[in-house]
Formats: structure tokens, sequence, C-alpha cells
């Protein structure tokens, strides 16, 4: 990640909180389609695989093919429905900067979109990814509440030592790789799944990985791979139970994951709550110890 200084020789108008204006107009054609293509492929997958509440916000938002959203508009609709808005940044942003955001409602949304030949995988998050993959969630009442709780959470973690990783491992087995048990199945919610056409399918068809119930400290104590597909998805029964989970003061629950083991991406332990136990996963429990 760069700092404000290396940005501002790339983005010049970069502000301390590290927004940039998204400059619409300044878009090519050729990075329209980009977004035409990919939203068009995900929009066939995710149909009887992502999870009601996230189609609902694509409808809710108007969010579609034909180009790049323009975020004061998208920002305008979402603000009604929920009080979010979407604020353009060059890419990641530091830890103290992200979590401000999201404690004061404001979505950071990658400015650029991904080049052709990164249509499957880019490390840092594009347009595509945040737009498409974040904020169709955002215009859901209950999870609207859980982002900005996670932002006012990272803010104080960022203060004990240790606490910021067992967050960021919710964030990523929530946010980013969550599934959901929907009344017809189980469903995709997480923002990292439903941005990639591979592994929308992985995620639900193949036999490889472990679909595990929501446990938070169990999720807390979960190292995660940033590099390929998940060996582990935790399944969450509704997002009102997520909220319910989440919405306690993780002071207590710290200190006790600060003794306790770290478990590896594939795991399945005893005591797991199995909704699918994955044909490639580790099965001896924990190694590390933290
Ligand atoms: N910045 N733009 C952006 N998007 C993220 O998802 C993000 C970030 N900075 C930090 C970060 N995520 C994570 O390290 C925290 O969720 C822990
Ligand atoms: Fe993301």
């Amino acid at each position: 990640m760069s700092t404000l200084d290396e940005l501002r020789t790339t983005h010049p108008e970069i502000a301390a909180d590290f927004t940039i204006p998204q400059r619409w107009n300044d878009y090519r054609a050729s990075e329209h389609g980009i977004w035409r293509t990919l939203f068009t492929r995900q929009a066939e997958v995710l149909s009887g695989r992502a999870c009601p509440e996230f189609l609902e916000g694509l409808t809710k938002l108007t969010l579609n093919s034909d180009a790049i959203p323009n975020f004061e508009q998208l920002s305008e609709q979402l603000s009604r429905l929920t009080g979010w808005r979407v604020v353009a940044v060059p890419s990641l942003v530091p830890d103290d900067v992200f979590f401000d955001h999201l404690a004061n409602r404001r979505f950071p949304a990658g400015q650029f979109i991904r080049r052709p030949e990164q249509l499957d995988y880019i490390e840092e998050p594009d347009v595509f990814h945040d737009v498409f993959g974040h904020v169709p969630m955002l215009a859901h009442p209950v999870f609207a509440d859980y982002m900005q709780a996670y932002g006012k959470g990272g803010q104080r973690a960022l203060k004990e030592f240790g606490a910021l990783k067992n967050l960021a491992r919710l964030y990523w087995y929530t946010v980013e790789f969550g599934l959901i048990a929907s009344s017809e199945g189980l469903r995709i919610y997480g923002s990292g799944i439903v941005s990639s056409r591979a592994e929308s399918i992985y995620a639900l068809e193949s036999k490889s990985p472990n679909r595990i119930g929501f446990d938070l400290e169990r999720v807390m104590r979960t190292d995660y791979r940033i590099d390929d597909f998940q060996e582990s998805y935790f399944v969450i029964s509704s997002f009102e139970e997520l909220f319910a989970e989440t919405y306690k003061d993780f002071a207590a629950i710290y200190a006790r994951l600060a003794e306790g083991p770290v478990h590896r991406p594939g795991d399945v332990l005893p005591e797991d709550r199995i909704v699918w136990r994955g044909t490639h996963a580790y099965r001896a429990g924990s190694h590390a110890v933290a």
C-alpha cells in the first residue's frame, strides 16, 4: 500500500482521507466495456447463487451493465436507502483511513477498473470488485449497520495488540467470503465471491472446500488465504444473526483469543457445525499457536 505522499505523484488531488475525484467523464469506452463484460457474466452466474438481499440491492440501486456507475448518482440512491455513500480512492487505503470511512457510512471504492487481461483475478480492489461486489449489500439495512459497526470496531482494535488480525479475519470470512443458508439453500453474499465467476461456482458447487456454521471466535481464530480459492467458508443463517453475534464488546473475546490456538484455513474441528465437509481439507485440527 502506498503512502499519501507517494500517491500524490499519480493523484495530485488526493485528500487527507485518501479520497480522489472519480472523474466519471474521463473513463474510456474500453473501460466501460470491461465493466459491461464483468457485469454481464456475473449477473448470469449469480442468479440462483447470490442471496436474495444481494440481488435486491442490485435492483434497488439500478446497477446495470451499461457503464461504470457514477459515484455521485449511486450515492444519492444509496443514501436514501441506508445513509451510506460511495467515495473514490486510488485502491487500498491504510487501516485507520478505511475504518474511519466505514464508521461514517462511507464506502471507499477503487476508482480504476482492471485491464482486459485481469478479468479473472486482480490483487488490488478495483471499481468492479468494490461497487459490484460490496455496494449492493450496503442497500440492506442490517448489513449496512454491520459494516459501520465493523468500522467502529476497527478503530478500537487498532489500539489493541493482536486484535486487528482477529477482526480482519471476521471481515474476510463474512464481508468478503461469506455464505448464507437461505430458505432455498446455500447462497453467496461475500463480495470476493460475487465479483469472481470461478469462485461463485466453486464456493457453492465444489466438493473441495468446507462449509462450516458461523461462530465468531472460531472465525477470529482462523487464518485465511489471499492467493487462491478459500478452503473453508463460514455460513450464517441470517444477517440479523450476524449482526447480533458481532455487536458485542470484543475486549473479553480478544483476551481469550490471545491465549488459544490459530487454525489453518482448511482445518475442521470436532466442535464445528459442519454444513459440508470438504474433500481437500486438513483433518487434524489446529497446529499453530498465537
Ligand atoms: N482499503 N480500499 C480498501 N478496501 C479494503 O477492503 C481495505 C482497505 N484497507 C484496509 C483493509 N481493507 C483491511 O486491512 C481491513 O479490513 C482490516
Ligand atoms: Fe473487498
